[in-house]
């Protein structure tokens, strides 16, 4: 891939970068490195309006969507040419790092940035994105779903977070569900979707590897299990007698990963979250809530575990003579990434002269929701300890550095491919 001479050359200016990235990372700060700006909420909406700031600044064109992702464009191609997305998100799990998401945003305004002051002509227009609720926080790849036409009104029926999160985060932002569905881009008007994010994961930092080419993307699915059992005195009521939840429950979190260790090893089951009721010391829990996510990056072993798990859920309900309740939460499915985009990035990083390595992601990202409307691409940076979603989340600088500027390049490669027609 030739990428002509001015357009090589150019560079993020990492100085700019890094005074937008630790005046973003002060917004939710939770003072030990970290921040917590779950979806919607005034920290998160805060980092949207200083983000806002930041883009008309930059004398980027600003524009908000109605599923409220928030966006720079730069009109540096034809007026009717598709745009080129680069993007991530800024809201964060609860009490989480300040690199995941955040980078990926700073990289892509960095990015219209460079190409705006160069002043050179693509064949494709610029826009950085901040997708909405990418955790998971409400819904999950909420904002990419919408912008993607495939959110489903079933999603938001009984979603991740709690239908009375969901209906509190859109008033506070002043979106409307209708809207949510008002959102979905004309598949023809996006040329490709590329991001820049931490590996979360320790393979890039075991390397001694500073450019991760991601292959495919897990697939995420989601369950809420009550375990049903009968509330009772817990002094008074015989253990033989008690029909406790919590045993069911906690039996279950333990029998999830035999199943995963036992018989798929490539892929993993997390029980993130235990709610009981009616949550006392002194009475025998009647039921627990409990929220199961499993993830695999094939659809093969997807489909298998999901039925191992819930067998083994209903086999551990029935050891301690509970009932069952099952809710499916929704799920993305496994994703693997472009292959022209796994050029472009494997081709910028050796441009920059950076080690780099192709590989999946156990992670979810909002490149899965476009995958079915554009060329999708992701570019990983080493995450020390391969800690994430946690303030211990942390990447070198240069590192950072070097990540954007493979998304600049590789952005530049596409934007060439999309002018000689190629990256359909
Ligand atoms: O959960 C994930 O994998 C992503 O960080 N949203
Ligand atoms: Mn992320
Ligand atoms: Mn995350």
């Amino acid at each position: 891939m030739i990428v002509d001479d001015r357009l090589m050359g150019l560079r993020v200016d990492a100085e700019r970068f890094r005074r937008d990235f630790e005046a973003l990372s002060e917004i939710g700060a939770t003072g030990d490195g970290g921040v917590h700006r779950p979806a919607l909420g005034e920290a998160h909406l805060a980092a949207r309006e200083w983000l806002r700031d930041r883009i008309v600044a930059a004398g980027l064109e600003f524009r908000v969507d109605s599923a409220g992702n928030h966006s720079a464009v730069l009109r540096c191609g034809p007026q009717e040419a598709p745009r080129l997305l680069l993007g991530s998100h800024l809201d964060s799990v609860p009490h989480g790092g300040r690199y995941d998401g955040a980078l990926g945003v700073l990289a892509a305004l960095e990015a219209l940035r460079v190409v705006s002051a160069a002043g050179v002509s693509l064949s494709v227009n610029l826009e950085a994105i901040d997708f909405t609720d990418e955790e998971g926080t409400l819904v999950g790849l909420l904002g990419s779903a919408a912008l993607a036409g495939i959110l489903q009104e079933a999603a938001l029926r009984e979603p991740r977070g709690g239908r009375v999160v969901l209906e509190e985060g859109l008033a506070r932002a002043g979106l409307t569900e209708a809207g949510l569905f008002q959102a979905a881009r004309d598949p023809a008007s996006l040329a490709a979707y590329l991001e820049l994010h931490i590996e979360q994961g320790r393979r890039l930092v075991d390397a001694g590897v500073t450019i991760g080419v991601v292959t495919s993307i897990a697939g995420i699915n989601s369950y809420r299990l009550d375990f049903v059992g009968e509330p009772n005195h817990a002094g008074t009521t015989g253990m033989e007698d008690r029909r406790d939840a919590a045993l069911g429950a906690a039996s279950f979190a333990l029998a999830a990963r035999e199943v995963v260790m036992d018989g798929f090893p490539d892929c993993v089951a997390n029980v993130g979250d235990m709610r009981f009721a009616p949550g006392a010391f002194n009475i025998v829990p009647g039921r627990v809530e409990l929220a199961l996510e499993f993830r695999a990056q094939d659809r093969d072993s997807f489909e298998h575990l999901e039925r191992a798990l819930l067998r083994r859920a209903e086999e551990e309900a029935r050891r301690f003579g509970l009932g069952l309740e099952v809710e499916w939460l929704g799920k993305c499915e496994p994703t693997p990434t472009s292959i022209i985009a796994q050029r472009a990035v494997a081709d910028a990083a050796a441009s920059l002269g950076l080690s780099h390595v192709a590989l999946p992601t156990g992670a979810g990202h909002d490149a899965q929701s476009l995958a079915g409307i554009c060329p999708i691409g992701m570019v990983f940076v080493p995450s020390v300890d391969g800690a994430s979603h946690s303030p211990r989340e942390f990447t070198r600088w240069e590192d950072c550095v070097s990540g954007a500027n493979v998304l600049l390049q590789a952005a530049l490669r596409m934007a060439q491919q999309v002018g000689a027609g190629a990256a359909g």
